[in-house]
Formats: C-alpha cells, structure tokens, sequence
C-alpha cells in the first residue's frame, strides 16, 4: 500500500505546483466524534492549533456522537480530494467500507486516539493512541493496593464498543481476576460524559447503597458525575469511596484538591504533533509504524496541587 500513498503524495506534489519553490498548503480532514468530555476537547483544540501552525487547511467535521456521520464526512472529504484524513473512530467495527474508499481514492487515513478492527491494516496509515490495557491495568494495580486486596467495586465504562472503553475494562478486570477477595459488583456504560456518570452512579448507590467501596471510572468526567451523586447520597468520595479514573484533564485536579477524587491515570489528548508529522510522512511516502504508543503518567490526590500548574489541557 506504500506505493500507493506514494503515488498520492506525487499527485499532491504535482498539483501543489512546486515549480517556483513554493509550496501548496495540505488540505486534511479531520472526523471528529463529538464533544463527550473535556479530554476530546482539548484533543480538537491540538489538532486545530497545529493546522493552522503548519498552514494546512483544516476541513473540521463534529459527528455528535454519531457514526454514521463520522463516515458520511470521510465520504465528503473523499469527494472534496483532500490530501489525508484524519479520524478519530467512535466505535472499533463498521469502518471497513469507507477506509477501502478512502484507499482507492488514494488518500491515506492516520487514526488517532481509538483503533479501528480491519481485516487489512493497510486501510489505513498509522494509529497515533495511548496503551488502554496498560492504562486499566494500572488503576487496577492502584486499586489494589489501597483497598489491601478486597472489596466491592463499581466500574463506570466508556462508550460501548469503542476501544478505550474495551480496553480499558480488560486491563483492569485481568488484574482484578486474581484477587479473589475484590469483586466488580456493578459494571455499566457511562458513554465517557458526566451526566451520564452521575445518572448510572446514581442507579448503582440505589442498587448498592454502602457496599460500594470504590470507583472506577474510564474517564474523568464520569468520575466528576459520580462524585456528584456520592456527595448528594452522603458518601464521601474520596475518603469513604475511593474514586480512581483516566485522562488528567484539569477537573480530575480540581477534584482532587477538594479531596474527591483519588488518582487519575495519564492519556494525553495533545496529538496535535503527532499526527501532522504522520500525515506529512505519509504524504512523503515513508514508512510508520501500525500504531505509535503514547507515553502518559499517573497522578494522585497528595501532589495534585503542585501538578496542577504545570497540566496543559
Ligand atoms: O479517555 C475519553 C474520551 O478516546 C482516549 O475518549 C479517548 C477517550 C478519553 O471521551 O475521555
């Protein structure tokens, strides 16, 4: 398939016109999901901020949550040629048609933030993403130690069937497996927002009530809606509840400094960068890697306060 983007990016280079030295902005498109939680936000704001950095003209589609509209705009951005495409997948299945469409069109796809499930991995040009198993793993391994081994855990799951919500769950039930005395006594989909976190919190505290000893949550924002429904049931988050969630955005700090929220493992959403230096080596015809692996951190309620200062979304 290299030989293909590599015809691409001649068909590119052609048309820029580079006789006179000057080059032609890249035209990329970019299918984002929506606006769930505030690490998305600030994903569209990195991605946003190097276009215009670099020059590129930014053809920017919001899905609202919608597949369906995430395919409709590749489809567009097909037919307006442009030069790549960005895509940030909500869900990992149903993307096989369009990224064949996008290849015979010859405009390479750079994923970023979820993966895809292909038959052919050459549908698209690389996957620009954190480590969700590893991130699962880690609040789980975190869990662990605080709670001494046993339990009763609730989890609040992302989006259902998209990678970070699968991922994130295998990694952190793997590790819980083996302690036969912590147990998830409620799992249930939170689609990666707040109000939707605190309305499943607010089932399982009616179903559970005083059982429940920790929370796990894939994101963030389901971990700030589930503080809210711990505070209006009495139940002190943070030191009664041990709540532990993913992301680092600003508000995980926040609720830690009002001691709510326990720890929060890193993804980073700034693949800004990243993906432009994808999408220009693609466009040269070099090679990337399947999946390049984003480096995040782990940060906890102790030294939230000092953190805080130096987080960028
Ligand atoms: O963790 C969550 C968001 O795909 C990694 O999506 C991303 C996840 C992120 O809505 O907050």
């Amino acid at each position: 398939m290299r030989s293909l983007w590599f015809g691409a990016a001649l068909a590119a280079l052609l048309v820029a016109g580079c006789g006179e030295g000057g080059k032609k902005a890249l035209t990329v498109g970019f299918s984002q999901i929506g606006a769930e939680s505030a690490w998305r936000t600030a994903e569209t704001k990195s991605i946003r901020e190097e276009a215009a950095k670099r020059g590129v003209d930014l053809k920017f589609s919001d899905a609202q949550g919608d597949q369906e509209k995430q395919i409709a705009a590749l489809r567009s951005f097909i037919a307006q040629r442009v030069d790549a495409i960005i895509l940030a997948p909500k869900v990992e299945d149903g993307w096989e048609p369009v990224l064949r469409e996008a290849q015979r069109a010859r405009i390479p796809v750079v994923l970023v933030d979820r993966g895809v499930n292909v038959t052919d991995d050459s549908l698209y040009a690389t996957l620009i993403a954190s480590d969700f198993v590893d991130e699962g793993r880690r609040a789980a391994e975190w869990l662990v130690k605080k709670m001494g081994g046993k339990g009763n855990i609730v989890q609040l799951e992302g989006t259902s069937g998209s990678a970070p919500a699968n991922d994130r769950k295998k990694g952190f039930e793997a590790v819980i497996a083996k302690r036969p005395e912590m147990k998830i006594i409620k799992s249930q989909d939170g689609d990666f927002a707040r109000d939707k976190g605190q309305e499943v919190m607010e089932a399982f505290i009616r179903a559970e009530g005083k059982k429940i000893q920790a929370v796990y949550a894939h994101n963030d924002d389901m971990a700030i809606g589930a503080i809210q429904a711990l505070d209006a049931a009495g139940m002190n988050p943070g030191k009664d509840v041990l709540v532990i969630s993913i992301d680092a955005v600003r508000g995980a700090f926040e609720a830690m400094i009002a001691g709510k929220l326990n720890a929060t493992v890193e993804c980073n959403p700034l693949l800004g960068p990243d993906a432009f230096d994808a999408v220009e080596k693609v466009l040269r015809g070099e090679a990337l890697p399947k999946k390049m692996v984003v480096k995040d951190s782990f940060f906890e309620q102790g030294t939230a306060a000092e953190d805080i200062k130096t987080r960028q979304y």
